[in-house]
């Protein structure tokens, strides 16, 4: 630490010229996070010392948790659903697969079943969890194959789990067979939407993926995604909200005097920002943004096939994936483990910035 503070002008200048180091988001085409809508910015800003993790100091925000949670609930069709603001689907997808597991703990040896295309964040909550993660091959399509997935499940399986638009490659498993098993099987099935979520809902097609479905018990959605809120905001939502106290512990010195929660201190300021968005946007708003996005992401496989660069598949969602080798350098794409360029529709990847890199990828393969 410095002997002796700086002043507010140096310490600016220097925070300055740091974030000039950050990417222009401009050339980011990599990313689930876009940067935040204005109004959830105010809305942070506003709630900004606020802390969830002792709720009874801040009931009005605690309000706000529970205004966002009910707005998530209805969307996913089960408007008396539970839940609570996570740091983001890492969070919600560990303390999923925590409940599955205290739901079953006369298991001695528990497994959950993930597709093979699962979110890194499965393999941490089984790790911290001691949980036996075991991997169901995907289809030919990329999604993960249902019938497969029954075969895998046993006696010992707590928990089941769908992906509701992949990270790699925007798709959306089978998740009404996938709820018929787990159903059929009584066995916990979380969906994980954290970026999903908040797309399908407001696609032109309906794809059945919440708790339409009997067998969906808990869904994991990130406003910090395409909800346009600021970083951290997801959370978890759980058919049946009395569920979540199976996971609490006793916090005896603080407002409240136990908590079903992960972290301890929680930003209020992003749920915030989060219910913001959605009350200032509405069903209608949200499904402007879904459009553009997703006409953007057809706009970019359509360009790109026009040069020979083929897709790797149609996507659900947002995110495009095509079999090529290279980009020019300027921009930020990423690579999927099969090896295609990876590209995410973000809100800030507007038309013009899709015309601006199909020109750039013309001049290099025309
Ligand atoms: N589940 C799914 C389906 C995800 O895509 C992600 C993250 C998670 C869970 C975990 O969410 P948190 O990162 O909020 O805990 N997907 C992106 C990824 O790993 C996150 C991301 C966002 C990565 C922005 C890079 C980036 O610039 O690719």
């Amino acid at each position: 630490m410095l002997n002796k503070g700086m002043t507010e002008k140096d310490l600016f200048s220097f925070f300055t010229h740091t974030k000039e180091e950050d990417l222009d988001h401009n050339y980011i085409l990599s990313s689930m996070c876009t940067p935040p809508h204005p109004i959830a910015v105010k809305a942070h800003s506003m709630f900004i010392e606020t802390n969830l993790g002792d709720p009874g100091l801040f009931p009005g925000t605690a309000s706000l948790e529970r205004l966002l949670i009910g707005r998530l609930a209805t969307l996913f069709h089960h408007p008396t659903a539970g839940g609570y603001a996570t740091s983001g689907g890492t969070e919600s997808n560990i303390q999923a697969l925590r409940l599955a597991k205290e739901l079953r703990k006369e298991i001695t040896t528990p497994n959950v079943v993930v597709p093979e295309s699962a979110h890194f964040s499965f393999k941490k909550a089984c790790d911290i969890l001691c949980l036996e993660m075991r991997t169901v091959p995907l289809n030919n399509d990329l999604r993960m194959d249902a019938s497969k997935a029954a075969e895998i499940i046993d006696k010992n399986t707590v928990c089941l789990v769908g992906i509701a638009g992949t990270t790699e490659y925007g798709l959306i498993d089978p998740i009404s067979e996938l709820a018929a098993i787990a159903s059929e099987q009584d066995i916990f099935f979380h969906v994980d939407a954290a970026f999903g979520g908040m797309v399908i809902p407001f696609l032109d097609r309906e794809i059945r993926f919440d708790f339409l479905l009997p067998g969906v018990t808990s869904i994991a959605v990130d406003p910090h995604k395409m909800g346009l809120s600021t970083i951290p905001c997801g959370c978890l939502i759980i058919r049946e909200p009395d569920m979540l106290n199976t996971l609490n512990i006793e916090t005896p010195y603080l407002s409240v005097k136990q908590e079903f929660t992960l972290s301890g201190t929680r930003p209020g300021a992003p749920v915030a920002g989060a219910l913001a968005v959605l009350d200032y946007f509405g069903v209608e708003g949200m499904r402007a943004v879904v459009s553009g996005c997703m006409q953007n992401t057809l706009r970019l496989i359509d360009g790109m096939e026009t040069f020979g660069i083929q897709r790797a598949v149609t996507p659900d969602v947002n995110v495009a994936t095509f079999i090529c080798r290279d980009i020019p350098d300027r921009w930020k794409v990423s690579w999927t483990r099969r090896g295609h360029l990876r590209i995410v529709c973000m809100p800030h990847v507007r038309r013009d910035r899709i015309e601006a890199f199909l020109a750039d990828i013309g001049e290099m393969y025309a």
